[in-house]
This record gives structure tokens, sequence and C-alpha cells, in this order.
């Protein structure tokens, strides 16, 4: 076992690609590729995974995998001149060698540090010079933690702006048996038609066809609850005021070479995100975002969001 110590496992994983394992000591456990920086297993003490990962998810770079937790950067979705959602989930991330302090994480002894920076190939595709540092964290009650730190470190005095999201794909029993609670009476712009405002109604989100949705200035926690799992997800964001729906239902399912024609039925997407005001940073300055899962043991009862557990720290 390659491993630095029982909480970080360096190691391989399909095809060949290099991913991290995190441990936490109660049987959490947390999977990291350095293709993408991306999460693609977050388990609980029964090894039970909470996170999808498509049935044909595709582990060739720059292909991005299909599942888990993709980082959309410097773009979210297709509405700029980049690839959509941005080049990060594209990208070969490396080990930090020396990550600066992570206040928040203090009690966290399973974490790793990942590093993205410009490259000179990148540098004709976005012109700008930076450094991502992304933390990637195991608290001993098993909640997934990700800190994204964004440094502009252009020499040529110039700013620049980007769009962001943690593209988190939920395991849920059934689709249609899930609620989203948190984002009642919000507005919210229509990616199926053309990012037309509206707003939302009262209760909580129930799921009967495609949907995809960017919430904008949302509370800082929503919860997903699978009322057959009798599982609540709780997301906790900082930094990150939008939040983005997404389930492709069955045609869209069909259309996407990766993933399952039935996937949609096991999956949805709840992503934190900084869409509708853009972040622009000086050289030297730096944006941090992050997001924290919990998955807690639910009994269903609508409106009561938060099950038993202790406030969000921030
Ligand atoms: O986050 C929702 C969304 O922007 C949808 O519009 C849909 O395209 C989804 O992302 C998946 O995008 P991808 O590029 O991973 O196929």
């Amino acid at each position: 076992m390659a491993s630095e110590n029982v909480f970080v496992e360096h190691c391989k994983g399909i095809n060949g690609l290099d991913k991290v394992i995190l441990r936490e000591i109660r049987g959490y456990s947390a999977e990291v590729y350095l293709f993408g920086g991306q999460v693609t297993s977050w388990k609980n003490e029964h090894r039970e995974e909470l996170l999808f990962l498509s049935s044909k998810a595709i582990f060739q770079p720059p292909k991005a995998i299909r599942g888990g937790i993709p980082i959309c950067f410097p773009q979210f979705g297709n509405m700029d001149s980049l690839e959509q959602h941005g080049f990060a989930r594209n990208r070969l991330w490396s080990v930090d060698p020396d990550p600066p302090p992570c206040s928040s994480h203090a009690s966290s002894r399973a974490f790793i540090d990942l590093i993205l920076r410009h490259s000179e190939d990148g540098l004709k595709i976005w012109p700008h010079r930076f450094e991502f540092r992304l933390r990637v964290a195991l608290s001993p009650a098993g909640d997934l933690m990700l800190t994204s730190r964004i440094r502009n470190t252009n020499t040529d005095g110039k700013s620049f702006t980007f769009t962001f999201a943690y593209h988190t794909y939920f395991s849920v029993s059934d689709i249609s048996e899930v609620r989203v609670e948190g984002l009642e009476t919000l507005d919210y712009l229509d990616n199926l038609q053309n990012r037309k405002r509206f707003t939302e109604q009262g209760d909580a989100i129930t799921f009967e066809s495609e949907v995809d949705k960017i919430y904008l200035s949302t509370p800082t926690k929503i919860a997903i609850l699978d009322h057959e799992r009798k599982r609540t997800f709780e997301l906790r964001k900082d930094g990150l005021p939008d939040a983005v729906v997404w389930n492709p239902w069955d045609k869209k399912a069909k259309a996407m070479v990766d993933f399952g024609d039935e996937d949609y039925k096991h999956m949805l997407c709840v992503e934190a995100a900084c869409v509708e005001k853009p972040i622009t940073l000086k050289p030297s300055e730096e944006w941090k975002g992050r997001q924290e899962i919990l998955a807690v043991p639910s009994s269903y009862c609508s409106g009561h969001l938060y099950p038993r557990r202790v406030p969000f720290t921030g």
C-alpha cells in the first residue's frame, strides 16, 4: 500500500490515473483524481457510496469524468468564450508541495492539497496567470469539505474575471422521491429557456422532468432529502452565492455517451456556484470558495431543514 499514512494514500486508479484516497477512523472515505482535481467517491461509515459516478464514466483525459465533483473554472456553463464549464476539470493537477495553512479544516487529518497553475498552452486559451489551490478534506464526522483559493498571479497588472461551480453529483435512491429545501421563492435563471429569469414557487422542489436552473443569492445551506433512503444531504457553502440544480432526465440521458440511459433516476446535481455576478481579481488578490457536504440519517419532515446537527462554522 503506497501510503503516506492511514489517512492519506497515493495510488493508481482507473486507467492508471493518479488518485488519492482519504480515510477517516470511523470508516468514511473519499477519492480524488489528480486529473481534474476531481472527487469521484465519498463513502459513509457503512461503505455506502454517497456521490453519483456514471456507469459509463470515461477516465481518459482530456475528457471530463462524469460524476463525483467536477470543478467548473474559470467559466460555468457555455455562456462565454471557453469550452463548457472551463478547463480546470480537463487538466492534470499536482499535489501542492507548500500549501498555506487552512484554518477551516483544523480538526481534519484526512486531507489533500492540490494545485493547478496556468500553463504556456493554457495562456493561449485564457491569457491569465493564476494559482488555484484546492483542499479536499474529510472531517472526523465524515463531512466532505472542499476549499478553493484562487489567486491572480498576472505580472502585467491585468485583472481577470471568472465564474465557478462545484458541480456535485449526489447519489439518490429515486429522483421522483427526492425533495430539495432551501430554494423556495428564490429567483432563478432557466437554462432550458435561454437563462430567462423566473421565481420559484413556495414549496420544496421535487422532480418529474428535466431541470437545469441557476438559483440566485441562495441561503448558505440547502438540504436534499432522499425519502426512500431516509437520508438528508446538507450542502453548506461560503463565497458561492448561487446554486445550480440539474437533472438531464430521459432524453438528454440517452444523448450523453458517458451516461447510462437510466442513470438520471439515481442522481441529482446541486452545485454551489458563483454565476450571476462573476468574480474579478486584481493581481495578487485571492478569492476563496468553500463547500461542505454532510449526509445525515433523517426522518422526513417537510419544512424542517436541519435534522440533528451542529451549526455551520463557516
Ligand atoms: O450544471 C448544469 C449544466 O450546466 C447543464 O446545462 C448540463 O450541461 C450539465 O451542466 C453537464 O454539463 P457537461 O459539460 O458536464 O456535460
